[in-house]
């Protein structure tokens, strides 16, 4: 039998992660979203097109959970986007809610499934679809952290001049303005940048990969980015279907791990079969502990501010 993930948004993201889902042949997609049409003309357009690529998975859309039923993953992409000069804070009360209920309603037809939250503000979306299923913390993911490393792995690999495939960026902390990307663990063939680039211009791309959302917001003025977010949905689908166990960034729930208690945040996690499987741990220095206590702060601040119709579980 074939896997089946669930991706309830069928907007940019949700429709460009179903592409990528799709064309790997990885698993039937469904995409669930509020508005008429969007995601059965999404989804029967995308079948088309495997009839080229040459795959045989099924992708269907639809306004009901009902198509979703025994999904393996859920991916939840609902929500609105930013708009230019709106943080990704303004968002999280309108999305709290969507986020909450499309976390109900599609746990109800597929109890099992591992989540992936998507919308933002990130990690206390993840904390809504937490409370609203239930599930152990192996089983609620957050999208932010492959995304991030991938924008730092771009500006390393054109700084440098180098293949992109030869870089691996390291970042930690919440998605967002707050995140704590780390120069000493981030390599280009092995060797850390911080051998291979001074100071000021590590200090340079950092921003600019903390700043990495908002630049592309800026050119777009009607949508935030698509591409990249929904090739690094791609890629924890693919570790957890393929039972892989990669090491990739995610936003989990963490339980004493790095200090910090009770909350999500990015961090790497090793991604297999049963969702999470391990927190991996490194040794921070202080500057680098006190970066990723700052952004813990950042989303509990968040997470305090949820509606009261999230309770807290
Ligand atoms: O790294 C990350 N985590 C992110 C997060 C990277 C990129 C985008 N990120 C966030 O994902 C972004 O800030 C938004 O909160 C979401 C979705 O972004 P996208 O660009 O896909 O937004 P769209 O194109 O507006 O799509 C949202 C869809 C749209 O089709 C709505 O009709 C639908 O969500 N929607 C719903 N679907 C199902 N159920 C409900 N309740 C619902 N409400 C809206």
């Amino acid at each position: 039998m074939r896997k089946k993930v669930t991706i309830v948004g069928a907007g940019n993201v949700g429709a460009t992660a179903a592409h990528w889902l799709a064309a790997k042949g990885l698993a039937d997609v469904v995409l669930v979203d509020v508005v008429e049409g969007i995601p059965q003309g999404k989804a029967l357009d995308l079948l088309q097109s495997l009839a080229v690529e040459g795959q045989d998975v099924q992708v269907t859309g639809s306004n009901d959970y009902g198509p979703t039923a025994g999904s393996d993953i859920v991916v939840i992409t609902a929500g609105f986007p930013r708009k230019p000069g709106m943080s990704r804070d303004d968002l999280l009360k309108a999305n709290a809610e969507i986020v909450g209920e499309a976390t109900r309603q599609a746990i109800k037809l597929s109890p099992d499934a591992i989540l992936i939250i998507v919308t933002n503000p990130l990690d206390a979306m993840c904390e809504v679809a937490r409370r609203a299923s239930g599930f152990p913390r192996e089983r609620v993911l957050g999208m932010a952290g492959v995304l991030d490393s991938a924008r730092f792995s771009t500006f390393i690999a054109q700084e440098l001049k180098v293949s992109v495939d030869n870089v691996q960026a390291f970042v930690l902390g919440g998605h967002g303005d707050q995140m704590v990307p780390l120069p000493r663990f981030s390599t280009v063939a092995g060797i850390p940048i911080t051998e291979l680039l001074d100071a000021a211009t590590i200090d340079r791309l950092v921003k600019r990969t903390a700043n990495g959302g908002a630049e592309i917001v800026n050119y777009l003025k009607a949508g935030s980015a698509y591409y990249a977010p929904a090739r690094s949905i791609a890629d924890m689908v693919d570790a957890i279907l393929r039972d892989r166990h990669k090491i990739l960034p995610c936003a989990v729930y963490l339980q004493g791990e790095y200090g910090l208690s009770k909350l999500f945040i990015g961090v790497p996690c090793k991604l297999g079969a049963k969702g999470l499987e391990q927190v991996i741990q490194i040794k921070l220095t202080a500057d680098e502990q006190a970066a990723l206590q700052k952004s813990a702060q950042a989303v509990q601040s968040l997470v305090d501010a949820l509606p009261q119709a999230t309770p807290a579980g």
